[in-house]
């Protein structure tokens, strides 16, 4: 049987990882994965998670089943997170959640609630998405569509494409929008943007499904869910994917979750059931130590303090280096515009070069982006940051 398999082509971005690793110049760069790094280019883990890690070697007392919607005070946790301790929607108890294996597992979740819900949704993906949104919706047979988003001569949005194209879309179908930090580009809605993402999604009735996967890493933890929050107090229905690999650092734990929002309490009972069958009919149940890690951070004061330290450092140093970025390449007397990049948030930018200088960046000098042109910023520090300009001017002199 399995001599009739084809083979499959890796992860793109997985592979550049592969690659980069390989490379055997010291001066190589990375600029692929979304993996923060700090000025020693080193993905370290948190100081609230090691106190965090260390509470609980001495407080666990059982590695019994946890049920299957996960650790009910991280899902507390997250929603108050997401949505803020007075929405209405949480007091509402509109809310219910399971916390699931990364933000991924949070999207293959609600991917497997949509088709029971409705079997024919057609799930709607802005343009570009992240890869794996695309892959992992249609290898839950759903079929997905893609709106008008970012605009790569303007590097703005495609405001009047993407409401026109959206206002198109039926009721029972799911439309995806990034909270913050848009993955790929950078480019995020302004507020005035969700209030009209909002008011489109209210008229046509389509379920907004909201992936979170960079809390805290575009302006601040609650600005970055201004429009989210927004969104979440107009509409009857949505669907919130959320990932603490990021915020938490805590990647290989596998720890997210999918946050239901239902239109009555009596509605997330219902919805809460199917869910947990969705879950069981996967994995039963998350692993725990991700969740009780951010449990044991967000229980306590001291390590929130810690925490929103770390989350705010890890921020500002990627800010500082878009602006860098911008600064370096005048100085070496780039005449192209980048100024767009002091203007979007999180860990990416496209640089807009073209495959060739792509490719040359990556043969000639070692450096590694996203064939997309997208760079990871985090990959920059104080001993490559002059390497990376010098490297990007050559190629595109
Ligand atoms: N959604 C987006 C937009 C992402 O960039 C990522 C990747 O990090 C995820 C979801 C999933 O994250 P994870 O499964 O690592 O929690
Ligand atoms: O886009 C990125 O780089 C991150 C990390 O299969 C990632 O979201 C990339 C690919 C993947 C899982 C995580």
């Amino acid at each position: 049987m399995f001599s009739q398999l084809q083979p499959v082509a890796t992860d793109p971005i997985l592979g550049l990882m592969a690659a980069y690793q390989q490379d055997t110049n010291p001066q190589k760069i990375d600029l692929g994965v979304g993996v923060y790094k700090d000025e020693q280019g080193h993905t370290a883990v948190l100081k609230c998670v090691k106190k965090a890690e260390a509470l609980r070697l001495a407080k666990e007392d059982s590695k019994t089943y946890i049920g299957m919607a996960g650790d009910l005070g991280f899902n507390r946790h997250i929603e108050q997170l997401a949505f803020g301790q007075q929405h209405p929607a949480l007091l509402a108890g509109r809310l219910t959640t399971a916390h699931t294996p990364g933000g991924t597992g949070a999207l293959r979740v609600a991917a497997e609630f949509i088709k029971r819900a409705n079997p024919a949704a057609t799930i709607w993906v802005s343009s570009p998405t992240w890869a794996n949104h695309i892959s992992l919706f249609q290898a839950a047979g759903l079929t997905v569509k893609e709106y008008s988003y970012y605009d790569y001569d303007t590097k703005g949005l495609q405001e009047e494409a993407m409401f026109t194209e959206l206002a198109q879309v039926q009721p029972g179908d799911v439309v995806l929008v990034h909270a913050c930090c848009h993955n790929p580009s950078g480019l995020d809605l302004t507020f005035a943007q969700w209030q009209r993402f909002t008011e489109l999604a209210k008229e046509r009735g389509f379920t907004p499904m909201v992936d979170m996967a960079y809390q805290g890493f575009g302006a601040g933890l609650d600005e970055d869910t201004a429009g989210l929050r927004h969104l979440a107090a107009e509409v009857p229905e949505l669907i919130l994917c959320s990932s603490c690999s990021k915020n938490f650092g805590l990647y290989r734990e596998r720890i997210g979750a999918c946050t239901l929002l239902t239109e009555h309490s009596k509605a997330a009972e219902i919805a809460r059931s199917v869910l947990l069958s969705v879950v069981r009919s996967i994995y039963s149940m998350p692993p725990a130590h991700g969740a009780i890690i951010v449990s044991h951070i967000l229980d306590s004061n001291e390590l929130t303090a810690l925490w929103h330290q770390e989350l705010a450092e890890m921020r500002n140093r990627i800010n500082d280096y878009r602006q860098l970025m911008v600064d370096k390449f005048k100085a070496e007397g780039i005449a192209q515009d980048f100024s767009f990049i002091t203007r979007q948030h999180g860990m990416f930018s496209f640089l807009g070069i073209n495959k060739a200088q792509i490719d040359r960046l990556r043969d000639e000098y070692s450096i590694y982006m996203v064939g997309s042109s997208r760079v990871s910023i985090s990959g920059l520090n104080h001993s490559n940051i002059d390497y990376f300009a010098k490297s990007v001017a050559a190629v595109l002199k």
